[in-house]
């Protein structure tokens, strides 16, 4: 039999990049090799999580490097790469500073895995899906973006806390770019099935809806100094497992879209099936005048951060 160990490289080893290797490797999922620029860094936490192994019962390599060589033949790498916002900095302010450092990760990742699947994380996220799809030269199918699983995390948990229900009975659709324009549908937003408007006050659905589009910042504001990872490892958790387990989970991811939606040429968050090949399908659903309007302002949103990346690297 041959052995047929998978491996994800998570680049970045702080806050996500460290959970989402610790959620991948202790479910079991894949080995994972953690790169940071920073020397000892991933070494130490890769090294924290390995001796965490007899603990947590798996047989996973969790392995730290500053060496792309070490990284051939990922099946999937995350990028994490970047800064974080600080209090009062938008995510925008990071445009062109994460822009450059994402394109330099990808190309070298990419130089020793050039059959990966890259599911970027780093924010400005839209923005940096486009970066990474210029630095890889890979197929929309491959490069997919990490946002919507979170919005639609943070919308399900909020539904869930004010309707004293599960939270895993909750399902929410959430389009758009990643901030605060995003558009949460609550019309495609159910509990168990139930429609939320079925359930929930239109102006409670509207705060709720609000609280949401800032929920990075809310989380920005208590920690002081970095912003959010738990719910973005767990995110990323779940694209990672539905690709190499090709479960075909339906997450709403940010993707290159070609007339999808309406959309041409753009990284918008978009429901989608997630499989072994990575996006195997786009899903469009009707949206009324009202959700359109909202998603076009959203995609344009996205197109100007775009335009400022393309212009500073001209
Ligand atoms: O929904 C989403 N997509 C997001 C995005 C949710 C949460 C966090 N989001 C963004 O992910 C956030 O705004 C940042 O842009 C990234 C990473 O967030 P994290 O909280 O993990 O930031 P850290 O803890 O500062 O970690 C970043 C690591 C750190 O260890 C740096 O040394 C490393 O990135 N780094 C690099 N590694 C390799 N190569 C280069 N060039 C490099 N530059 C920095």
């Amino acid at each position: 039999m041959p052995v047929c160990r998978r491996k994800v490289t998570v680049i970045g080893a702080g806050n996500v990049g460290s959970t989402a290797a610790q959620r991948i490797a202790e479910a079991g999922v894949a080995d994972v090799y953690l790169i940071d620029v920073v020397e000892g860094l991933p070494q130490g936490k890769a090294l924290d999580l390995a001796e965490a192994a007899p603990l947590q019962h798996h047989d996973q390599y969790i392995i730290g490097t500053n060496d792309y060589a070490d990284t051939t033949e990922s099946d999937i790498i995350v990028v994490t790469a970047g800064l974080a916002r600080q209090p009062g900095m938008s995510r925008d302010d990071l445009l062109l500073k994460n822009a450059g450092i994402v394109r330099s990760v990808v190309q070298q990742a990419v130089h020793y895995s050039p059959g990966a699947i890259l599911i970027v994380v780093t924010n400005p996220l839209d923005a940096m899906v486009h970066a990474a799809l210029e630095a890889s030269g890979f197929p929309r199918e491959r490069v997919i973006g990490m946002a919507g699983v979170l919005d639609g995390a943070r919308f399900r948990t909020f539904i869930a806390q004010d309707l004293g229900v599960s939270a895993s009975d909750v399902s929410a659709f959430v389009l758009g770019g990643h901030g605060d324009t995003m558009v949460p549908v609550p019309r495609y937003s159910t509990v168990a099935g139930i429609p939320l408007p079925e359930l929930m006050k239109p102006e409670r659905i509207e705060e709720l809806v609000q609280r949401t589009r800032v929920g990075g910042a809310e989380i920005v504001s208590m920690l002081q100094t970095g912003s959010a990872f738990y719910a973005p490892a767990s995110s990323v958790f779940h694209m990672v497992d539905s690709i190499l387990n090709d479960r075909k989970r339906v997450l709403a991811c940010a993707v290159l879209l070609r007339g999808e939606y309406g959309i041409d040429g753009l990284v918008v968050g978009v429901p989608l099936v997630l499989g072994a090949s990575g996006v195997e399908r786009i899903i469009e659903v009707a949206l009324t005048e009202e959700e359109k309007t909202a998603l076009m302002t959203s995609a344009g949103s996205v197109r100007g951060l775009i335009e400022t990346m393309h212009v500073a690297s001209a």
